[in-house]
């Protein structure tokens, strides 16, 4: 959009006025916050309410992403330069004597998701919105976000995220488009005269849905999207009348925080009800909108609608649908599933066992009953025809309901069209193995779309000084297509440039280093080698590697006080879920070493190790610019995709990692020397599987460097982890190292002591720095939605 530097101070000093009734030199940090947003939001508006009529004129078709976690992070920025105005706005603050990072820095992330997941899903939003795909996210609207992280004592503690407090500028409450979902009681089909059987309620419990939409806003077009999220409410008849506590609690339970405890039934069950919930709410409103809008008979709806189910807590659509069709639209069973298929598509995000879905059916039956009946009606059906086709075996393995237990990626699969994953390893293992059986049956169903980042938050808003040296190194087209950075390549033995990316990333550096210094009291050395490890806290993805080889370079400068060790600084961020015992001890673990080595003098500058709490969408945009290694070292074959990898690719940084998930293509764009690989590959690690022949301990006892190294946890020398210490020592010695950490040390070992030596020559560590960021273009997440809106959903970009 166009704006002036004056029109804008004029608007932002008008709603200070109106919105405050103070000026601008009264008015406080928040006030100042608020008032921007308000300006920015009234901007976006315009172009929000056009795209909605262009929309509903084009009658085209649209895509819905149902997905029980978003990451945006804070949108104020975001929405600056998606505007076209962050520079204009900016000058503008300044000249009223006001920074605009240091009001922007007060927005509250939004954290309605846990990790990778659920920023994936944000970064397809803003790659739709970008890219003009008429996309549509549904999801919930908890009160309280992802915990807030703090250390104490080297301990993770949880802290509420109560990020509404301040309200939250962005969102538009919609009260006139609010549906009820209903809950338990029983249901009973019953003819309706004309010899339809129909269903009779009785005793449900009812919640009303009210949607908040937040719009979307695309980078320098004029496509502004929608995300719905849903909080739960007493409908408003009950309101006076009922005086059911408990009841009332239960309600406003719904929505109010991101994964509630799962460890007892209630906690399960409140889950299960989260999911239905805001399904059940998306569906109708989107329905009701075809209907009103689009004025096509129900039957065509695939035509103009496609619902994506991003991994299994949306599975509830597939049931849900069927139930709309049929009981509210009065589609013939056949023709309904025929719809609802066309319809769905599904992601699978991962294949550890504990996170495929699985609810007992008992608590689907009295929680959900009509869905409960649609469901076993699906099964039975299915099995019924697959039989004869393919045999008791596959039917069996494939089915939805087994064992008690209605498996929720096995609806998925077979009420929707397509499946796929996010990387093209982690498809391979979907057919080959994890969902061989479905495979079988639907070959045609499965497919990959290797995930992707929305580039320019990592670059242009989070590391605003490598955007320059990249505009002036290749032109500015590269801002909105990233392949358009293959124009580095032909720079890579030019001096000039390799200094100024050099010079990029000290100052990205510096900025940690003062961030560090201020948060955790620990001075490093921007000169010294940024290595790290951000990310969710999890066994898989091995945080305890890394620990393992700081360990051992600890020992090494003990032992020989005058070695030759390029300084190092490992920085780690990461949160465990709070019932996850093991991730907890580990973070316990990395703050005791952290206090060890950063205290002992005979280390001085050439070790430091960090643990940066809280880590988040913002601390990532501070942290992954000054990094100049990547840690991607989980167990080959266990990591889907991973997405910080791609993140630290575009800012430069080297990768050590495994052949796992992403990280794989990663390699094949950056080209070999420009990647340090190390460690089992995947069919290694199945051949283990296979074969139930790895023996830790056989390591620990013959391989004296891990001996010492793990000792250390238990006899002392890592100071006040004695309950954690054995903890650890007995993952590894005694319940035999579930991830191979110790089958891979040597080689990490190895590779590390390759990029050590690498960086030693600045330039041929910063020419391959270069190549990186010049292959990084596959993975911005606009080839990703561009994929999906091609393949999967049949979605146009808007011209
Ligand atoms: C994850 C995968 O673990 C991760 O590898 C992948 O990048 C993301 C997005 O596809 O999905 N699956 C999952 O359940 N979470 C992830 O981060 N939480």
């Amino acid at each position: 959009m166009k704006l002036t530097k004056k029109q804008f101070k004029q608007d932002f000093e008008k709603r200070l006025s109106t919105k405050f009734a103070i000026d601008i030199e009264k008015a406080g940090p928040q006030e100042k916050l608020a008032a921007l947003s308000s300006v920015v939001k009234a901007y976006y508006s315009k172009i929000w309410q056009e795209d909605n009529e262009y929309k509903y004129e084009s009658k085209k078709k649209q895509a819905y992403y149902f997905s029980v976690e978003f990451l945006p992070g804070k949108m104020l920025k975001s929405n600056l330069l998606n505007l076209g105005i962050l520079d204009t706005v900016r000058e503008g603050l300044a000249d009223l004597g006001i920074e605009l990072d240091s009001i922007a820095r007060l927005e509250p992330d939004m954290a309605i998701g846990n990790g990778g997941l659920g920023r994936l899903a944000s970064c397809f939003m803003d790659s739709a919105a970008s890219t003009g795909i008429p996309l549509n996210g549904n999801g919930i609207r908890y009160s309280y976000g992802l915990f807030k992280q703090k250390i104490v004592d080297g301990y993770q503690v949880e802290l509420p995220d109560a990020w509404l407090s301040n309200g939250n500028p962005w969102e538009v409450r919609r009260s006139d488009k609010a549906f009820e979902v209903t809950f338990g009681g029983e249901v009973w089909l019953e003819d309706d005269g004309t010899g339809k059987l129909r269903p009779k309620y009785r005793n449900q419990e009812r919640v009303l849905a009210v949607p908040y939409d937040t719009p979307m806003v695309g980078f320098e077009n004029t496509t502004v999207n929608n995300m719905c999220l849903w909080k739960s409410e007493v409908p408003k008849d009950l309101d006076l009348q009922f005086q059911n506590l408990d009841y009332m609690r239960q309600t406003a339970m719904l929505s109010a925080e991101l994964y509630p405890d799962n460890s007892n039934y209630d906690g399960r069950l409140l889950r299960l009800k989260q999911e239905y919930f805001f399904v059940s709410a998306g569906l109708q409103r989107l329905i009701k909108h075809y209907v009103s809008t689009i004025q096509r008979p129900i039957t065509h709806l695939a035509d103009y609608v496609s619902v994506h189910i991003n991994d299994t807590h949306p599975a509830l659509c597939v049931p849900e649908l069927m139930r709309i069709l049929i009981d509210e639209y009065d589609i013939a069973w056949e023709r309904a599933w025929n719809i609802t298929v066309k319809v769905m598509s599904y992601t699978n995000h991962t294949i550890l066992s504990e996170a495929l879905e699985k609810w007992p059916e008992e608590m689907v039956k009295s929680l959900l009953p009509r869905i409960y009946q649609i469901i076993l009606e699906i099964d039975r059906r299915r099995t019924a025809e697959l039989l004869p086709k393919v045999g008791a075996k596959l039917v069996h393995s494939t089915r939805i309901i087994k064992d008690g237990q209605v498996h929720m990626a096995n609806l998925s699969i077979i009420g929707s069209h397509s499946t796929n994953g996010v990387a093209k390893l982690h498809s391979d293992l979907l057919k080959d193995v994890e969902l061989h059986d479905f495979y079988l049956i639907y070959p045609e169903r499965f497919n990959n779309k290797t995930n992707g980042i929305a580039d320019r938050r990592w670059s242009q808003i989070a590391n605003e000084r490598l955007s320059t040296v990249l505009d002036e190194t290749v032109g500015k087209a590269w801002r909105h297509n990233l392949n358009e950075l293959k124009l580095l390549e032909a720079h890579k033995n030019d001096t000039n440039t390799l200094e100024r990316l050099q010079a990029a990333k000290f100052d990205d550096k510096l900025r940690l280093a003062d961030y560090i210094k201020e948060n955790n009291g620990i001075t490093v050395d921007p000169n010294a080698i940024f290595d790290v490890q951000v990310k969710r806290l999890h066994a898989y993805k091995r945080q305890l590697l890394n620990v393992l080889h700081i360990l051992k370079l600890y020992f090494d400068i003990k032992d020989q006080p005058d070695i030759d060790v390029y300084p190092r600084v490992f920085i780690f961020g990461a949160k465990a879920a709070p019932g996850y015992h093991y991730a907890k001890s580990i973070i316990k673990a990395i703050n005791e070493i952290a206090n060890m080595i950063n205290n002992d003098p005979d280390v001085g500058n050439k070790l430091k190790v960090v643990f940066i709490a809280n880590y988040n969408v913002s601390k990532a945009e501070i942290i992954i610019p000054a990094a100049n290694v990547g840690e991607q070292i989980s167990l080959a074959s266990k990591e889907a995709s991973g997405t910080s990898n791609m993140k630290f690719m575009l800012n430069g940084a080297l990768t050590i990692g495994t052949l796992d998930g992403a990280n794989i293509e990663i390699f094949e764009a950056a080209g070999k020397g420009n990647f340090f690989k190390f460690g089992l590959d995947k069919d290694e690690v199945y051949e283990y599987y296979r074969n139930g022949n790895y023996n830790a301990r056989d390591i620990y006892e013959q391989n004296p460097v891990v001996h010492r190294i793990l000792d250390a946890f238990v006899d002392g020398t890592i100071p006040n982890i004695s309950a954690e210490g054995p903890e650890i020592f007995e993952s590894l010695t005694t319940y035999n190292d579930e991830y191979f950490v110790l089958r891979d040390f040597n080689d990490y070992v190895r590779a590390q002591k390759d990029l050590e030596t690498l960086y030693k020559d600045r330039t041929a560590w910063t020419k391959a720095s270069l190549m990186n960021i010049a292959n990084v273009g596959k993975f911005s997440s606009d080839r990703t939605i561009k994929e999906y809106a091609d393949a999967i959903w049949h979605v146009e970009e808007k011209k």
